[in-house]
């Protein structure tokens, strides 16, 4: 396991299957620059184009169950997870640009494949846990960690074609233990989701416990529950929702009460300085939404928060 790896690959996903209307967010970070920021702070950067991600209408994939779009969130994840792999396997540190957040199923998939010990920093002010029975929207991006925690398979889709295989079949000999899942910023909990946190005794940290111990202890809580001898790959899944929408408007489903710009640069930044990202997802920055200004905004503190986990703000 390469600590710091000198190069970075941006993996570019325009895809709002999980949740509609996000898909321009990697474009928007790309031309605010966000390539050449990070030459400038050393890495060899890597990036060739945003990925074209196959379509599948509606007609063709219609739900299952509640789950909206599974076909084509299978095929898309499944095609981020071994891009991911192939990158984390040359050495390269895998930067996922999305898009909607069932993207992590794949960026997850693809670091476990390289690194089997891997532990999850989740930032978000949601679970994203719901199952494919416990979800009430049916999006996708509300579900991807209760497949890879292997709470949920596609045994519990129910699905019956004797020639396509079951969508996220794929994902079922994926799995990262509950106990290498730690979560920062929660505050829009769905109540299935809370009892399956207490029923696997997930590390979550709440904003309750931001305001109670400052994010300084909280950070040092999380590795000591999910990498107590800081010797694991930390992937970071890093959702802009988990910032107070005063700081990042642009995402689908703003919650107040987040976390200030420094709370979400300094989690970046500590966990730069362990020398353990092995992956970083920036996910939900949703440029259909919001004025120019805030869109502006948005994709500035995102950028802003990559330079942060690549080390620009360490002296
Ligand atoms: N929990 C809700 C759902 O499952 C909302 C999830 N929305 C998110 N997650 N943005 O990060 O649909
Ligand atoms: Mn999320
Ligand atoms: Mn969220
Ligand atoms: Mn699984």
């Amino acid at each position: 396991f390469i600590a710091e790896p000198k190069t970075v690959s941006i993996v570019g996903c325009p895809f709002s299957g999980g949740q509609l209307g996000v898909d321009k967010g990697p474009i928007h970070l790309v031309d605010a620059g966000l390539a050449q920021q990070l030459t400038d702070l050393g890495w060899n950067v890597l990036f060739d184009g945003h990925h074209q991600f196959e379509e599948i209408s509606t007609e063709t994939d219609p739900p299952i169950g509640k789950m909206k779009n599974p076909r084509l969130v299978s095929n898309v994840t499944e095609a981020v997870a071994k891009v991911v792999g192939d990158h984390a396997r040359k050495g390269q540190l895998p930067l996922t640009l999305g898009g909607d957040h069932s993207l992590a199923m794949g960026t997850i998939a693809g670091t476990l494949s390289q690194h089997p010990n891997a532990c999850v920093i989740w930032v978000d002010a949601h679970a994203d846990l719901n199952t494919p029975e416990t979800t009430d929207s049916g999006n996708i991006h509300g579900m991807p960690l209760s497949f890879l925690l292997s709470l949920a398979s596609s045994a519990d889709l129910k699905y019956t074609s004797a020639s396509e295989p079951t969508p996220f079949a794929w994902l079922d000999n994926v799995h990262l233990p509950p106990s290498r899942l730690a979560y920062i910023g929660l505050r829009d909990v769905d109540p299935g989701e809370k009892a399956l946190l207490r029923k696997h005794d997930i590390a979550a940290f709440s904003m309750h416990e931001v305001d109670r111990y400052g994010i300084g202890q909280v950070v040092e809580m999380a590795l000591d529950r999910v990498n107590p001898a800081r010797d694991r790959p930390v992937h970071l899944s890093f959702d802009v929702d988990a910032l107070d929408p005063t700081v990042a408007p642009s995402t689908g489903t703003p919650v107040r009460g987040g976390l200030t710009f420094r709370e979400g640069h300094y989690i970046c930044e500590r966990l730069f300085e362990t020398g353990l990202i092995a992956a970083f997802d920036l996910m939900e920055v949703n440029p259909s939404l919001r004025d120019p200004a805030s869109v502006k905004q948005t994709v500035a503190v995102g950028c802003s928060l990559v330079r942060a986990a690549l080390g620009e703000t360490l002296l």
